[in-house]
């Protein structure tokens, strides 16, 4: 239990650990996986050697370990674009050097010739953003309910080394991977233009205009567009990112993933994804960390 927390701008307690994800120097490492569930986490931290877990009350985990000798984290993260920040923020407050963020999500897709099962790969991501004020004043746009941002690339050469290493080691999984933008709604009803009769929310037509004025759309999810908006506005591009989601909702005709069918989805996707991530050569890493690092 803490003793209590200082600064109100970055609050961090007397042991320097963060408010929300209650991490601290020494509990995060540069190459990051991040995932939404902490199920899926927990299910991709078996494969880590000499875990330290880090639990903090509002349920995001950070286990820290040795993925074939390196050092590597994977976080729940939770969903959205707020707790995307937390993680980000927080993790970057109690590093040193690059920050490795490849997130590994789950997502429905738009385009009806992709499949439940597909990686879908961000090669850039925009964001959906429900515009409150337009739900308020009289408006002739339908679009206007809505904004689509701009889209932000991808780290180049992260990207270039995650796709070539899965195509390298693991190319049976390359059929299905699925180059794109991902688009990152900031709900998972409204702005994703699912239908509740509970609410006006004005986004019938939102499919449609997703196939229309993004037609490159492999993904729709809630958090690698602020995850690449952060690393792009990350001071001296400290930040890197990298994201891809397993397709498990085919937007388009309806279909929905299985239970087990997710389930085997996290490792056949996960273990390249591993092996991916702790390839990802940082300059420098032993003179940034000595050899005593997580
Ligand atoms: C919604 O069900 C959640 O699933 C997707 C969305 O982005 C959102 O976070 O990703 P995760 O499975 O990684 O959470």
């Amino acid at each position: 239990m803490s003793g209590g927390f200082h600064n109100a701008d970055f609050p961090m307690d007397d042991q320097g650990r963060t408010y929300h994800l209650m991490v601290k120097r020494g509990d995060v490492a540069n190459r990051i996986l991040t995932v939404g569930d902490t199920h899926r986490a927990t299910a991709l931290a078996k494969y880590l050697e000499n875990v330290h877990k880090v639990e903090a009350s509002r349920h995001f985990i950070t286990y820290t370990g040795h993925y074939h000798g390196t050092p590597l984290t994977i976080v729940a993260s939770l969903m959205g674009y707020p707790n995307t920040d937390f993680v980000v923020r927080e993790f970057r407050a109690v590093t040193d050097g690059p920050l490795y963020f490849i997130r590994f999500g789950t997502c429905g897709t738009p385009d009806p010739n992709l499949r439940i099962g597909d990686l879908a790969v961000g090669r850039d991501a925009a964001g959906i953003i429900r515009n409150p004020d337009a739900f308020r004043a009289p408006q002739a746009d339908p679009r206007a309910y809505y904004h689509i941002t701009l889209p932000v690339p991808a780290d180049q050469t992260l990207y270039n080394h995650m796709l070539a290493h899965l195509r390298a080691n693991h190319p049976d999984v390359v059929p299905r991977i699925r180059e794109g933008t991902a688009l990152s709604g900031c709900s998972f009803f409204s702005s994703q233009g699912r239908p509740d009769s509970h609410f006006t929310d004005h986004n019938e037509s939102m499919l449609t205009r997703i196939t229309t004025e993004m037609p490159h759309t492999v993904s729709i999810e809630m958090e690698t567009f602020h995850l690449y908006d952060l690393a792009d506005v990350s001071v001296g591009h400290s930040v890197h990112a990298f994201g891809c989601a397993m397709i498990i909702a085919e937007r388009s005709n309806k279909n929905f993933v299985t239970p087990a069918e997710k389930e085997r989805l996290v490792t056949a996707w996960g273990i390249p994804l591993l092996d991916a991530i702790a390839a990802i050569p940082i300059p420098h890493e032993e003179e940034m960390h000595g050899p005593e690092c997580c």
